[in-house]
């Protein structure tokens, strides 16, 4: 057991988390630590090693503002070079100095008395006590596999494996799989299996809206013009955002506007397969941007193959050798790939976050869902900032951009409570209530209200509690300047703050 005082405590290393470290150290703040279950930087892009796994948004806007990468080698990057680049920006910036991988942090709890929070982790078998006077929560929201609670699925005799956690060692060649979910990352591992297994079976609940992919490798002229042309990759980084932000004000505001979007997707279905019935099968009954839109050229020819069947029955049980579907069919199988996402609304992580009262954030957020002041703060949780928390996530353009936006809140947070000798910040209730407020008013015609669809954007009570409407410009403006009006605020009681 060890014990240990920082300043501020950043748990997780993925984009945001590593991002609030860069970022405090250039702004002179670097008494803090970094924590991560990890073996190194990446959060979800470590993580997420299915085959196929890829960004849905374009290279050059899925990356950091102020470190470019001129050597992208597609305009939509895959999963192991984002690790590469997210891991080569954390040695640049030395994070690694201040991190301990391998850490699971089991909890952090308020200590009103010495206003400051106390957090659990082990690492290596050994316990270690952190004390920090601010808490930076970088956990991510698409980081705890969601298992699906089907009859029978644990005395499955085969192999089960969840997309979040996939197993590089195992051969698929020649097996008989099945594949659970037609969601973003479904979509992406699905072709790639579907050209080594035996027979693969994809069972879909929903069929998802999906345009087509404009992925392709870059030429060595462009990646020299990249590299030597001063202005050019923040104006592609600004023509792509631009034209996102058209998507969010459809999404938000005006959901009929987003019908050539179906179009355009109703013709990749009539180019990618040609059974009529299975064209019938995979259209989606429910409003376009409903649910994520995604992006894939080979999803649909992939359903044509004749080693690949869509099962649209709904699943019944699981047995020990295969699935059994509602109109009593069993299909056996080898393996069972589950791409059935993530707790987002419900994540495990709350309920281990105590604040004010020794209440968790599960409790907090048990009947109103998930909520917080700008995505940030929580009333009842002082000196805690949630990175990618409550009502920042994005269904059309880079959650990056929503990233460094906070990051500008909270360098601008230490800031100001610092020249001021603060050592207790807590955001008033009024002011978190008329935020969300204004939220839910700006949400109530939105797509993912009206478009007719279940979506993990949906908290436990419906309300839409993850993703942020309209413009993200907007989101930007917000959070330019901490607004130190809306927060209770008390002296440090440790002089150096
Ligand atoms: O998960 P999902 P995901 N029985 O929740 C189905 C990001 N991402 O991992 O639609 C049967 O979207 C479920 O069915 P339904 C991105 O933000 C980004 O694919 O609920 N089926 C659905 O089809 C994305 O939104 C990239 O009816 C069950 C699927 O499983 C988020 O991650 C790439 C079921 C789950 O889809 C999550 O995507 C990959 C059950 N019991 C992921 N439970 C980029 O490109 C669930 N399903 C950036």
């Amino acid at each position: 057991m060890t014990t240990q005082d920082v300043e501020i405590a950043i748990i997780g290393a993925g984009f945001s988390g590593l991002g609030a470290a860069i970022k405090l150290a250039q702004n002179g703040v670097e008494d803090y630590l970094v924590l991560d279950r990890g073996a190194d930087f990446g959060g979800t892009w470590r993580d997420n090693v299915y085959p196929g796994a890829a960004c849905d948004v374009p290279s050059h806007l899925y990356s950091y503002s102020f470190a470019q990468n001129p050597e992208w080698t597609r305009s939509y990057s895959h999963q192991p070079e984002i690790h590469r680049y997210i891991n080569k920006v954390a040695d640049e910036h030395a994070i690694a100095d201040r991190t301990w991988f391998g850490t699971d942090v089991i909890g952090a709890e308020w200590d009103e008395d010495n206003t400051r929070w106390t957090i659990t982790a082990e690492r290596d078998g050994v316990t270690h006590t952190i004390h920090a006077n601010i808490v930076v929560g970088g956990i991510g929201p698409l980081c705890e596999p969601n298992l699906p609670d089907i009859d029978g699925i644990d005395a499955f005799g085969g192999k089960i494996v969840h997309t979040a956690r996939w197993d590089t060692d195992f051969d698929f060649a020649g097996k008989r799989v099945a594949v659970i979910g037609t969601g973003a990352s479904a979509i992406q591992a699905v072709p790639q299996l579907g050209k080594v297994v035996e027979h693969m079976d994809v069972y879909q609940r929903t069929a998802p809206w999906i345009i087509p992919r404009n992925e392709r490798p870059y030429l060595s002229v462009e990646n020299w013009a990249f590299k030597n042309v001063p202005g050019l990759q923040s104006l592609i980084r600004g023509t792509i955002y631009s034209a996102n932000e058209f998507v969010a004000a459809g999404m938000t505001f005006a959901p009929k506007a987003l019908k050539p979007v179906e179009a355009i997707c109703r013709g990749n279905i009539f180019r990618g397969i040609r059974d009529p019935k299975l064209r019938e099968a995979v259209t989606p009954t429910f409003a376009v941007g409903c649910k994520r839109i995604l992006k894939s050229n080979d999803w649909y020819p992939t359903l044509d193959r004749p080693n690949v069947d869509l099962v649209t029955d709904g699943i019944a049980k699981v047995t020990e050798t295969g699935i059994v579907t509602n109109d009593g069919t069993t299909r056996d199988v080898d393996v069972i790939v589950v791409a059935t996402g993530f707790h987002v609304t419900d994540s495990p992580a709350f309920a281990t976050i105590h604040g004010v009262g020794g209440r968790s954030l599960a409790q907090v957020w048990e009947d109103g869902g998930m909520q917080a002041y700008k995505g940030s703060f929580v009333h009842g949780f002082p000196n805690l900032m949630l990175l990618v928390g409550p009502s920042t996530g994005l269904g059309h353009t880079s959650m990056v951009y929503m990233i460094e936006s906070q990051l500008n809140y909270l360098v601008d947070y230490i800031r100001k409570t610092r020249a001021a000798g603060i050592g207790r910040t807590e955001v008033k209730l009024e002011a978190q209530d008329r935020y969300n407020d204004r939220l839910q008013h700006t949400l109530r015609n939105s797509v993912w209200e009206t478009g007719g669809c279940a979506s993990w954007y949906k908290d436990v009570n419906g309300k839409i509690t993850s993703l942020w409407p309209g413009f993200t410009f907007t989101f930007r403006n917000r959070t330019r300047e901490f607004d130190i009006a809306a927060y209770d605020v008390a002296p440090s009681v440790s002089p150096e703050l």
